[in-house]
């Protein structure tokens, strides 16, 4: 008994089995909520990632096509092919489609920046973007993600950006989820933001800016907290942000989890200590979420299923921050995960 005991406790917490069962159920199958991955276009050509997408997951989010950058052309014009065929994806294999994102801070295009404000006001170009992209997906998209990253980044205040000097810093949020609602009655429409279970400050002012919208009468129907965490990340963090999300009643999304090994602080930790690490902080992640309130539970997302598809990998081209492999094959948090959702 006593050795057992101590064999476990050497393994550490959320390290108890070292190996993937091989029958390991789809996570899909396990959630009684939708589990999501990031896709791009170029991804569903893939028929090894295809087919591991369809395997796993309920709901997709377009990695980058459903944003300005991809959307906005040079003259104005806008295309829709790859978001189109994300869409078509998703419908054919049952699956849930999350808008990701009308307005984003980072993405401010040419066409935009020039527009000629004589021929076409800079408010009615704006809402028309969002009624054109919202409207197009009515009733596909499960939900957007309206404003993305609408917080500062060190958590004081709300981002500058094209739309917030042009339209007005709270103003162009409001207005972007009264439009979005004008173009989709269904939509459960999100504020995402990262970086919320490591900066309290920023968490706050997040939720702040949330109970602002409901107060305006803003459609704000759910928050999403993307979650691009590092291995070495204190796990009463998560615990903590999920209970100060849950606290206005809205549902949450889970929206961009990833787990990156480079990213971890903690120098003093191997790579095989982040493996197992990082295996823990997957369960401990569906932990928390399983511990809201059911109405609560919007989604679940993944920023990738497998390590070679992550952004992560052009910064840091060894980072392993998915649940599968390289070759699509389930890792230690692909099982943590199932573990958790089963309950
Ligand atoms: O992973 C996405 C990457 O492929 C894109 O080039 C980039 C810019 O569109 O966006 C990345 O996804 C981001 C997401 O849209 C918002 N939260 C942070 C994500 C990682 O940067």
């Amino acid at each position: 008994m006593l050795t057992g005991a101590l064999a476990l406790s050497a393994c550490g917490p959320g390290a108890k089995s070292q190996t993937v069962p091989a029958d390991l159920p789809p996570l899909k199958t396990m959630a009684p909520f939708r589990i999501g991955t990031c896709v791009q276009a170029l991804h569903l050509d893939d028929p090894a990632l295809a087919g591991l997408v369809a395997r796993q997951v309920s709901q997709l989010t377009p990695e980058w096509e459903m944003k300005m950058e991809y959307i906005v052309q040079p003259d104005g014009s806008f295309r829709f092919d790859a978001p189109d065929r994300i869409a078509a994806f998703a419908r054919a294999h049952g699956m849930g489609l999350l808008g990701h994102t009308l307005v984003w801070y980072a993405q401010a295009p040419p066409a935009f920046q020039a527009l000629d404000e004589s021929r076409i006001k800079f408010v009615d170009a704006y809402r028309n973007y969002i009624l054109a992209v919202a409207g197009r997906y009515r009733g596909q998209v499960v939900g957007w993600d309206v404003v993305n990253e609408a917080v500062a980044e060190d958590g004081n205040g709300w981002r500058d950006s094209l739309w917030s000097q042009k339209l007005g810093a709270f103003e162009h949020i409001a207005l972007a989820y009264r439009t979005a609602r004008e173009a989709d009655p269904q939509a459960v429409l999100l504020l995402n933001d990262y970086n919320l279970e490591y900066n309290p400050r920023k968490r706050a002012t997040f939720l702040k800016l949330a109970e602002r919208l409901l107060s305006s009468g803003a459609p704000l129907t759910g928050l999403g907290t993307q979650m691009h965490v590092a291995a070495d990340i204190e796990p009463s963090k998560i615990r903590e942000m999920m209970r100060d999300l849950a606290s206005l009643g809205l549902p949450i999304h889970v929206s961009e989890l990833d787990i990156s090994l480079s990213e971890a602080e903690n120098k003093l930790l191997s790579r095989s200590d982040l493996q197992r690490r990082q295996a823990a902080v997957y369960g401990e992640t569906a932990q928390a979420f399983m511990a809201l309130p059911e109405r609560q539970r919007f989604a679940f997302t993944l920023w990738g299923l497998r390590d070679r598809d992550s952004w992560l990998r052009k910064a840091h081209p060894t980072d392993a921050p998915a649940p599968f492999d390289d070759a699509g094959r389930p890792k230690l948090g692909a099982a943590a995960l199932v573990e958790a959702f089963r309950g």
